[in-house]
């Protein structure tokens, strides 16, 4: 109950903001990207992790005022970057429930054009559940996202369902491997190896690939030797609001 209140209020509000991690290139640590990561409460008193409020507000169907918010302020943020010359993508995520609802790529597309960025500099993040569910509806709605220049990235890939046959079929650009790979590939043969399997396969269909939670430099390295190219994790930069994380001059980390 508590909980419901303050997400209802943080959409009356705006008592909630946005934290952005950055994206590198693995070989020179250039940011490419930004992911986009709601946060509840003030950024000087955040009050709960997406992990703990993202289900709720799907189950009350909150999670589509609050979609809308998260999209119009990350394309709007991503437009400032690009008026001061960053090259930066912005990457989105988007649940199960905003892409059920027919008009999420007009309401993308739209705010889009509204603030003046081009829809191939932005990214949308989905989970596989969505597409395995509900193959026609997601597929309908990224397809029209796609044709406008809009990249898919496949979420938290290596956990759940994830069958690799999907990924040939699949309406999506890169997978982002699920951090757990990432944690143990050093110290675990078997995950190293389908972590190698997954570089491998994503490069033969095509497709981008980004490890997640990368934490250390041997952890950095050991990716690279693997040929994985992009990556994102604490050990280049945490989520944090935009004035702080750039702060530091774009680009370089
Ligand atoms: O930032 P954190 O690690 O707590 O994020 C946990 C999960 O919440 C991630 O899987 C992420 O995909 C999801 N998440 C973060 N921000 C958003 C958002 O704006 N919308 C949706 N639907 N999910 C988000
Ligand atoms: O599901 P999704 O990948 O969107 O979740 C992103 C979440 O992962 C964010 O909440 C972010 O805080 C978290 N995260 C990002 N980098 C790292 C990392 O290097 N280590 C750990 N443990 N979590 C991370
Ligand atoms: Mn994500
Ligand atoms: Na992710």
């Amino acid at each position: 109950i508590h909980l419901r209140h303050q997400l209802e209020g943080a959409i009356q509000h705006e008592t909630m903001f946005l934290a952005y991690q950055p994206i590198v290139g693995l070989e020179d640590r250039t940011v490419v990207g930004m992911e986009a990561l709601l946060r509840l409460g003030a950024i000087t008193a955040p009050i709960a992790t997406p992990s703990e409020f993202i289900p709720l507000a799907e189950r009350t169907a909150l999670i589509l005022p609050i979609g809308r918010w998260v999209i119009s302020e990350a394309l709007r943020r991503l437009a400032e970057l690009r008026a001061k010359g960053s090259e930066v993508t912005m990457a989105i995520n988007v649940s199960p429930l905003q892409l059920k609802e027919s008009g999420l790529s007009d309401y993308f597309l739209t705010q889009a054009e509204r603030v003046g960025v081009d829809p191939s500099w932005t990214v949308i993040e989905v989970t596989e559940s969505i597409l395995i569910e509900h193959p026609e509806l997601a597929t309908s709605e990224l397809s029209r996202l796609r044709e406008a220049g809009v990249k898919v990235h496949l979420d938290d890939f290596g956990t759940g369902y994830s069958s690799m046959s999907w990924l040939a079929r699949l309406p999506i650009d890169s997978i982002k491997v699920d951090r757990s790979f990432i944690a143990d590939f050093l110290n675990d043969h078997r995950k190293a190896v389908v972590l190698d399997a997954m570089i491998r396969l994503s490069h033969d269909l095509g497709l981008g690939l980004i490890a997640e939670g990368i934490e250390t430099a041997e952890q950095h390295e050991g990716l690279l030797a693997m040929g994985c190219d992009q990556g994102q994790g604490f050990f280049f930069g945490r989520p944090e609001p935009l004035s702080r994380s750039f702060a530091v001059p774009a680009q370089r980390i």
